[in-house]
């Protein structure tokens, strides 16, 4: 009896062992500064579709008010296609799974607040503990989303390895978190200003899927449809993106997946002028010294590649979330129908 237990022991690891980030509920448990809309937990209760959204992209990605107009627009598109919005954020240090349309107006009011910090994985316990504001990335994004069961993330761009990593080792922390969050990151793409082909190569040492969204296996570059690299899989179908985070849960697997959907066809025509803008911006930073600021750069480089594009770089932008929105809640809701 003695040993059938302990073999069934040895058959049956415990949850938790699986686990690498701690569930909603334990957190919760240990007082954590932890508010869940209430729209987003009755959704997680009765399992609807949920979509996660970070707000970088809000607090240093866009400037006002587009990054105000985006972020609701945004919203609406999840709810479009069924599934309900958690737009992230930490507000007086609390962490926000679900932002009220009065708080992310005050995430989104970077003018009044300039101290609203840019929050990935690192600057978590003292934003916390220092009861900032902040903006999430894709790294504390997906923690969210993870923490919450939440299975789709969509966004613009994702983090990678920068141009030169491979000795500045600036690799964004959005890619290690994409090996510990079972969750489907939906974007355009990397932007050119990283160097694409170490990054793929990074998500392929971590373990992470890299799968094209649509009628091609080119892995896009956010402001364009082509980056000159392949992923290794591609899908066309919601409901083959769903099946395939499924397919890790039930192995298993703690790691997530990156589904790069190309930007509309129509924003393909300004995509050379604005690799153009990259590389001035890029010299630029380099003359400047901008890779020393860490954090800084990314904001830096968006900033500077709109200033040269007078704008452009930003409809660009607009559009391609918009449609990384629509597609993350179709593969919310095809997930949903996997597990229903
Ligand atoms: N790329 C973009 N727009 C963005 C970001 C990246 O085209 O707004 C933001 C995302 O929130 C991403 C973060 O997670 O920058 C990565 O920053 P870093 O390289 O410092 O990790
Ligand atoms: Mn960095």
């Amino acid at each position: 009896m003695l040993r059938r237990a302990c073999c069934s022991q040895l058959l049956k690891p415990s949850r938790h062992s699986l686990r690498t980030i701690s569930s909603l509920s334990d957190v919760l448990a240990r007082g954590a500064p932890v508010d869940v809309h209430p729209e987003v937990q009755a959704a997680l209760a009765t399992r609807q579709p949920v979509v996660a959204l970070e707000t970088t992209i809000v607090t240093h990605g866009m400037p006002q008010p587009t990054n105000l107009e985006t972020a609701r627009v945004v919203e609406n598109i999840v709810r479009s296609q069924g599934a309900i919005p958690a737009t992230m954020g930490i507000i007086g240090g609390r962490i926000k799974i679900g932002l009220h349309p009065n708080e992310l107006e005050h995430l989104a009011d970077v003018g009044s607040n300039p101290n609203v910090v840019k929050v990935s994985r690192r600057d978590l316990g003292p934003a916390i503990a220092l009861k900032h504001d902040g903006g999430t990335t894709c790294s504390t994004t997906l923690m969210f989303a993870a923490m919450a069961g939440i299975k789709v993330f969509a966004t613009g761009g994702l983090g990678g390895v920068h141009r030169g990593g491979e000795s500045s080792l600036d690799i964004s922390a959005d890619l290690l978190e994409l090996s510990r969050c079972p969750v489907g990151l939906v974007s355009a793409g990397v932007k050119s200003i990283l160097d694409i082909g170490r990054t793929l190569e990074y998500l392929e040492t971590l373990g992470v899927p890299v799968v094209s969204y649509g009628e091609t296996d080119d892995f896009p570059a956010f402001y364009s449809r082509k980056s000159g690299f392949k992923s290794p899989w591609r899908v066309n179908d919601s409901g083959f993106a769903a099946q395939i985070l499924r397919s890790q849960g039930q192995i298993g697997m703690s790691t997530g997946a990156i589904f790069a959907v190309p930007i509309p066809e129509e924003y393909e025509a300004v995509g050379l002028e604005m690799q153009k803008a990259v590389e001035q911006a890029l010299e630029e930073a380099e003359q400047q010294g901008v890779n020393k600021w860490g954090k800084a750069t990314t904001p830096w480089l968006l900033k500077r590649v709109g200033e040269l594009t007078a704008g452009k770089s930003l409809n660009s932008n607009v559009a391609l979330i918009k449609n990384t929105a629509r597609i993350g809640g179709q593969i919310a809701v095809a997930y949903s129908d996997l597990s229903a």
